[in-house]
């Protein structure tokens, strides 16, 4: 590599405007999320929905509220015995990467749609309103509920025309974690997803100490675009609840405890996801909790389109572990789009192209980013240079949260596509982050916390 070329790279390292923090809404759904560790039957507290608004105590319910980071909970009120919910189909802008914000459509201004939890036995009322500019319906994947319930067009309803409210109400006599989403291919494919879990009427066996979802998605979006490429057969953007690593929240889990993951899948792909370091067991599906017999120990769990898997793990291993999608081009977002009209043109072939295709992604990503791993001094002769040089693009100020802190120098440049990361962390390094998180906006807004 000439002189020239490293210190291209290197200006393209501290090109920008500066450091931007992470945007007031992310940063109030982070801190959104709550510490149960050692609270399992806890009253919840207020709880941050999209758009900041706060929801008023939740009623008590058993086991473990989930916690989904980066996406918040639907709140409720109480109508005699009925909960119900409020939730508006609606265009969204989601920021997936610091430097690249979608438009995505989703509900209540959040993309996977807000979680809605419930307990088994309830009879919920969901009031839909129409905010899109076509029609939609609302359909509750894998619950047992009657046909006019159903949601899908024409057959169990009329469609809910924009501007128009509809109504479902159902009694939920299942356990499980289920989903809601459009029936309509399209609008699924521009994010039109939430969980809906159903914790048990009698708390599954073993007790775990952290419950945690996570919704998998994928994006198309084309160069000088915003909106998703819904009739795309390949993606760029792979997210985890919305968002792309690094700019996952780390999931954190005390050292010695017991942690359940939810993850769920609506795309054009199915997911393999590893877990690093330890082994899991898958305790239950889409259709609910498995019975134990069935358990046998994994680290990858395939996710196939439209279902969720539900693994648990004791979490005996400190450090920080990834868990991510293992399909190579998941392990990434190939960031064609920003590269405009040299999308085309991705082989560094020559200098001046490598030059001229670097020099505009890197004035398309408006922050300090370092490119932190040494190339070979013949690395040019090489036939099939580069590949994963040049693409860890290290940004930890960018995506610090509270989640993040202690985490090695240039932890960023580690992570990308469909991954987030399970910190297993002993009681001084659990607690800490824990003060931080009660320290954060949250707490300034006089968020209870537990
Ligand atoms: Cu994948």
């Amino acid at each position: 590599m000439s002189e020239s070329r490293r210190a291209f790279f290197y200006d393209a390292a501290i090109l920008g405007a500066g450091l931007f923090g992470l945007g007031k809404d992310l940063q109030a759904r982070c801190y959104g999320i709550r510490d149960e560790s050692r609270a399992p039957r806890t009253e919840r507290g207020s709880t941050l929905v999209a758009g900041g608004e706060k929801n008023s105590a939740q009623p008590r319910m058993s086991g473990l509220p989930v916690l989904t980071p980066d996406v918040a909970d639907l709140p409720h009120e109480m109508d005699g015995g009925v909960k119900v919910f409020h939730l508006v189909g609606e265009p969204v802008k989601r920021k997936i990467a610091p430097f690249k914000t979608i438009d995505a459509w989703g509900y209540n201004g959040s993309c996977p749609g807000p979680t809605i939890q419930v307990q088994q036995g309830d009879r919920v009322r969901m009031v839909f309103e129409n905010r899109l500019p076509e029609s939609t319906s609302l359909h509750w994947h894998g619950l047992e509920i009657p046909i006019e319930q159903d949601g899908v067009p024409y057959i169990s309803q009329k469609p809910v025309a924009p501007g128009e409210k509809y109504v479902y109400e159902f009694t939920v006599h299942q356990e499980g974690t289920f989903f809601y989403h459009a029936h309509s291919a399209m609008q699924e494919m521009m994010g039109q997803i939430g969980f809906f879990v159903a914790h048990p009427a009698k708390d599954y066996q073993p007790r775990v100490d952290h419950d945690y979802g996570l919704i998998l998605q994928e994006w198309a979006v084309l160069p000088s675009n915003s909106v998703p490429n819904t009739a795309a057969m390949e993606f760029n953007w792979l997210t985890f609840n919305g968002v792309s690593a690094p700019m996952t929240t780390p999931l954190l889990a005390r050292l010695g405890s017991r942690v359940r993951l939810r993850i769920l899948n609506l795309g054009m792909d199915h997911h393999p996801v590893h877990l690093h370091g330890h082994q899991f067991v898958v305790t239950g599906t889409e259709g609910g909790r498995a019975p134990e017999s069935t358990w046998f120990p994994m680290n990858t769990v395939l996710i196939g389109v439209a279902q969720a898997r539900v693994v648990e793990f004791d979490a005996k291993y400190p450090g920080n572990w990834m868990i991510h999608c293992h399909l190579p081009h998941h392990m990434m977002n190939s960031m064609m789009d920003l590269l405009r009209d040299r999308q085309i043109q991705t082989t560094d072939q020559t200098e001046a192209k490598a030059m001229s295709q670097m020099e505009s992604l890197a004035k398309s990503v408006p922050f300090q980013h370092v490119h932190p791993s040494p190339i070979a001094s013949n690395a040019e002769r090489v036939p099939g240079f580069p590949q994963d040089a040049f693409m860890e693009m290290g940004m930890d100020e960018v995506v610090e949260k509270p989640e993040t802190y202690g985490l090695p120098k240039n932890w960023s440049a580690g992570m990308m596509g469909m991954m987030t990361m399970v910190r297993v962390l002993p009681d001084k390094e659990y607690d800490a982050i824990m003060s931080k998180k009660t320290a954060g906006p949250s707490a300034q807004e006089g968020r209870h916390h537990e």
